[in-house]
């Protein structure tokens, strides 16, 4: 096989026979991913983590290995948690000399990893998944993580950042958006309304997951049930209500996130009330009644949160999420506020369907 910077690097890694293949993999708009094969059939994930992204690439791994090994303690079952593959020198990560970060899984072979869900099993699944996931964390200090990115899921910060991008217009780019402008403006207040609760000490602040999007969660691909949640780094201290809204305006909208056809997206009240069965099923029982009750306004702050930090990086260039066609950020901005207004067009139902499972 011709040398390649991956090659180069997986020849860095305890690996199990020569590798045969490595091709591109998967759909994350971050990290860039590799599937790599052995001689004899061994399967791996690599990736070359971005660092212009997650600065502390060392304190990031550190956190994985630490969460995976307190999972791995409850469940021994190796497709139930992300396992770390080492380098020669024993390190989880390998830099190369062009200062670039590499690190590889073990593939979690027989496993269905979904763009959008294929009926309501699907989800109620991922929503068990990741409830669990926050369920066996209970008991690990949340504290002791490494924030990977500050005030990721800080609203209100988010808005000043888009403020800033506004003012700056380095793109010129400002002239296209102007809607989109006006409507994140117009929703700034309640953009931080869970960080106030927060403030007040009437939501706990927990160790989540942070990225709680479909394609985050492997399913068993013969039962199709929750088997193992991946794309760890962004593990770290946060609110319940992140990680079920989160998946909510990825996996419950009707339509790709980053579809132009907006007439096609809409928020599915009947996935959501799945996701929501799954989840609480899961992890129901330790949450606070406060941290039950802000689960919508979790998915309404996720959604419209995601909306504006694809506009700012629609004004900024396109310099953090990966795009694959021009206004790519700006359509996904798009889909996420079609969902934004159609939550709130449908806020009382989503309240009720919540309080009903509770
Ligand atoms: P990103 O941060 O860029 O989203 P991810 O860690 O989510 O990167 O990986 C991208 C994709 O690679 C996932 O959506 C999934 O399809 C696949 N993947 C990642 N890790 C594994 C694994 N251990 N086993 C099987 N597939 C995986
Ligand atoms: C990114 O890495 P990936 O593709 O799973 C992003 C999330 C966004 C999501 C939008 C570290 O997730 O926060 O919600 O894109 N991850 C990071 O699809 O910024
Ligand atoms: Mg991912």
């Amino acid at each position: 096989m011709t040398d390649t910077p991956m090659l180069r690097a997986a020849r860095r890694f305890q690996l199990q026979g020569k590798v045969v293949s490595c091709e591109p993999y998967g759909e994350g708009h971050i990290n860039r991913t590799y599937l790599l094969i052995t001689e004899n059939d061994t399967w791996y994930i690599l990736q070359q983590i971005n660092h212009r992204v997650f600065l502390d690439v060392p304190a990031l791994m550190g956190n994985i290995g630490r969460v995976t090994r307190h999972l791995a303690q409850d469940d021994p079952d190796p497709r139930h948690t992300l396992t770390i593959v080492n380098t020669l020198d024993n390190l989880d990560f390998y830099r190369d000399e062009e200062g670039d970060y590499w690190r590889v899984y073990v593939f979690v072979r027989q496993s269905l990893c979904l763009q959008s869900p294929r009926g309501k099993q699907d989800f109620y699944q991922s929503g068990y998944a990741f409830g669990r996931f926050q369920n066996r964390l209970t008991q690990f200090d949340a504290a002791s993580l490494h924030e990977t990115i500050p005030n990721f899921h800080n609203t209100p910060s988010r808005c000043e950042k888009l403020k800033t991008a506004v003012a700056e217009d380095v793109k010129g780019r400002l002239r296209l958006v102007r809607d989109e402008v006006d409507f994140a403006m117009a929703r700034v207040q309640r953009a931080g309304r869970l960080q106030a609760l927060q403030r007040q000490g009437r939501l706990k602040t927990r160790v989540t997951h942070n990225d709680t999007k479909l394609n985050n969660v492997l399913l068993d691909e013969q039962t199709g049930e929750a088997l193992c949640v991946i794309d760890l780094d962004t593990v770290m201290p946060g609110l319940a209500a992140h990680d079920f809204g989160d998946s909510i305006r990825f996996g419950a909208s009707t339509a790709k996130e980053d579809e132009q056809d907006l007439s096609r997206v809409s928020l599915s009240l009947p996935m959501y009330e799945a996701y929501a069965q799954g989840f609480l099923k899961a992890c129901g029982k330790s949450l606070l009644m406060d941290e039950l009750r802000t689960l919508p306004e979790g998915a309404w702050a996720m959604t419209y949160e995601c909306g504006i930090r694809f506009l700012t990086d629609y004004l900024q260039g396109d310099v953090y999420f990966r795009i694959h066609r021009e206004h790519h950020n700006l359509d996904r901005c798009r889909t996420q506020f079609k969902l934004v207004r159609d939550m709130e067009d449908r806020w009382e139902d989503m309240e009720r369907i919540l309080l009903e499972l509770l």
